[in-house]
């Protein structure tokens, strides 16, 4: 099926336009027990924040066509000109609403310790008493959307269901790319199917006769987590996971309660299909921290004859033991919401072409040709740009055109090598699960974990240098668990416990074998010393030839590291000195990881689970020794 099948687009004038908007009261058509608990909790959302209307969100292609000509008449979408980018938009935040906002975000469990220490914690009472006032009437002049989606194929055995209400049509349409949302998702909750409460405001109320702004939001910003009843609430931003609930909210913060409580894992993890010249498919989940490299990963072209990647998913993966006693997992997103920078023909060409039409770009660089622009999609700029935050732009304005977080939200179906089956209820079965993180020193290229435990050890060690992703010092080096520091929704330390656990439920011979990777390391010039993107499966090459046995590997104290011979080089300049580098060991370097891991470890009052405490006195042992 043709691209443009899928994708249709209803061009008519205003006076064709459907009017779609139901005014407050109106209710959708579907009937059913589950829909009574819905109505009676919409009612109660609306009463408190007052909207002028509400509309059920139909999930139709008339009824996005309208909310996006809407908001290109209302001014909060730029539409990209259609002969270079058909059906997409441009969204230019606020200049004080650009990323996720950590120090904003809570996880109000009864227990602080539920949360533990690397969280904010509120008390769920008392964070209710401060955010109830601000949502009461925080919808005001606006129009309330009720959103149902699913998270996963609608009834899947893995999938799960969310509602979001929201006064926020650009959270609407990125919604509706990023999850399935519609009627068919309404007749599971009518059928009494459970799903996750969501709310979202960007608290910006219009008085009567107000005009309304480009991207509303709030100076006052509160993301708060209620892991005992399954609830968000969103308010003041409108930016990316802070208010498309249906991401890092419900499918990693709550969803990793349910995994905990139910058996399974949800995790920050891309997903691929990895497919060797001999035709054999492996599937490969891999946990890096925000905007270092699960996109890419995702995507990824070998630069090796032969091979073939397919893309599942790009950042999030549900996980679950399989009666098999194999790991299988999901994706349980539908779209891609990507770092746009960076992204271009030499290091994504994949994700490239999937922009090519029905995306939405929120805060990159306008062409004054109506197309879209950012570092590193060509390597030299267009000429008159419009920066991302809508004023003229030149290669000497000493300042990025595009925000450095800036971001495509595009639908996963229209990846070029997106796997034929990506959406298939049951998921697929892991081979091999990848660590990573961005670190200019110590961290080799490639190494492999002993066993599971060790895996574990190795996941719960993960530290990256800040990127644009979160607010924060860009660079600054900090501990990010399993890439999953912003996003577990419970104490860490029970989360690594829990990863021992559902490796207890995994065959041993079919367990997924675990590594840890870095693309990133750099020489003492500062320059990369691995050229990443598509040669990095070259490493990925290396990792299959060891779950099939084909190839050794050297001892190290940290873990096994290529024979030099084993790693496929063909076709790529990597110096034996930048080799050398790349899987330097340095003992004492890694003693004092060692150091830090064990101060780390100490923040959770004794919930560390021991089998992590030993193999942090036996890497140490193999240190001193080295
Ligand atoms: P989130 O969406 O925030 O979770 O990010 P992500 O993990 O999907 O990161 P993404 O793939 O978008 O990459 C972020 C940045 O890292 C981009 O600017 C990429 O160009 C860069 N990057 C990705 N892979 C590599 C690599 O192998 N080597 C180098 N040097 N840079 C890379
Ligand atoms: C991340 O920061 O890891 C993202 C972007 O994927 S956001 O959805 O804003 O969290
Ligand atoms: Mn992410």
């Amino acid at each position: 099926m043709a691209l443009a099948d899928i994708f249709p687009r209803t061009e008519g004038s205003a006076a064709a336009r459907p009017t779609l908007t139901r005014t407050y009261g109106e209710l959708p058509t579907v009937q059913g027990e589950g829909m009574v608990a819905l109505r009676a909790w919409v009612d109660e959302i609306a009463a408190l924040t007052r909207p002028a209307r509400i509309h059920w969100v139909d999930g139709s292609r008339a009824e996005n066509d309208m909310l996006l000509r809407e908001m290109v008449d209302e001014g909060k979408l730029i539409k990209l000109n259609p002969e270079w980018r058909p059906g997409s938009y441009l969204a230019r935040s606020h200049p004080s609403d650009v990323a996720r906002t950590e120090a904003r975000t809570f996880i109000a469990s009864e227990r602080e310790e539920d949360a533990g220490p690397t969280n904010n914690w509120a008390a769920p009472e008392e964070i209710r008493a401060t955010i109830t006032p601000l949502f009461a009437g925080s919808m005001k002049g606006r129009t309330m959307y009720v959103v149902p989606f699913s998270m996963g194929p609608v009834g899947g055995p893995l999938s799960h269901i969310g509602v979001q209400v929201t006064d926020s049509a650009y959270a609407v349409t990125s919604i509706g790319i990023m999850t399935r949302v519609g009627t068919d998702v309404l007749r599971e909750i009518a059928g009494g199917a459970h799903w996750v409460k969501t709310v979202h405001s960007v608290g910006a109320p219009l008085q009567p006769g107000q005009a309304d702004v480009a991207w509303p939001c709030n100076d006052e910003k509160y993301i708060v987590h209620f892991p005992d009843t399954l609830e968000v609430w969103s308010y003041g931003s409108g930016y990316g996971g802070n208010a498309i609930l249906a991401k890092k909210c419900f499918a990693l913060r709550i969803a990793s309660v349910i995994g905990r409580d139910e058996g399974w894992l949800a995790e920050h993890m891309l997903l691929i299909r990895v497919i060797d010249p001999a035709g054999r498919a492996y599937h490969i989940a891999a946990a890096f921290p925000s905007a270092c490299g699960k996109t890419n990963l995702a995507m990824l072209r070998p630069t090796i004859p032969g091979w073939r990647v397919e893309t599942l998913g790009d950042d999030i993966a549900w996980l679950r033991p399989g009666e098999d006693g194999r790991l299988w997992a999901i994706n349980p997103e539908a779209g891609f919401f990507g770092v746009a920078p960076g992204t271009g023909q030499s290091t994504n060409v994949t994700a490239v072409e999937t922009l090519w039409g029905n995306t939405i770009f929120t805060n990159v660089a306008l062409r004054p040709d109506g197309d879209v622009w950012w570092e590193g999609l060509t390597d030299e700029p267009p000429a008159q740009l419009t920066d991302w935050e809508g004023k003229p732009w030149t290669p000497d304005s000493g300042r990025p055109a595009a925000h450095p977080n800036s971001r495509f939200t595009v639908a996963a179906a229209q990846c070029p090598q997106i796997a034929d089956d990506w959406d298939a209820p049951q998921g697929v079965p892991i081979d091999a699960i990848l660590f990573g993180g961005r670190r200019a020193t110590n961290v080799p290229l490639v190494v492999e974990a002993t066993d599971w435990t060790h895996g574990v050890f190795m996941g719960s060690n993960i530290s990256s240098e800040k990127t644009a992703a979160q607010e924060g010092t860009v660079g600054e080096l900090r501990r990010d668990p399993f890439a999953m520091l912003p996003f577990c929704g419970y104490n860490m330390a029970d989360y690594f416990g829990h990863w021992l656990k559902v490796g207890q439920q995994l065959r041993f011979d079919r367990a997924p074998r675990v590594f840890q990777v870095n693309w990133f390391r750099k020489g003492t010039d500062g320059r990369f010393l691995w050229p990443g993107f598509g040669d990095n499966s070259r490493v990925i090459d290396w990792i299959i030839r060891r779950i099939e046995g084909e190839v050794g590997a050297v001892e190290s104290p940290i873990g096994r590291l290529p024979h030099s011979a084993d790693l496929d080089l063909d076709g790529i300049e990597v110096s034996q000195a930048d080799l050398d580098e790349l899987f330097a060991v340095d003992a004492q370097l890694w003693l004092r990881e060692a150091d830090l891991t064990e101060e780390f470890y100490r923040t959770f009052d004794g919930r560390v689970p021991a089998p992590l405490w030993a193999e942090l006195a036996a890497l140490r042992y193999r240190l001193q020794r080295a």
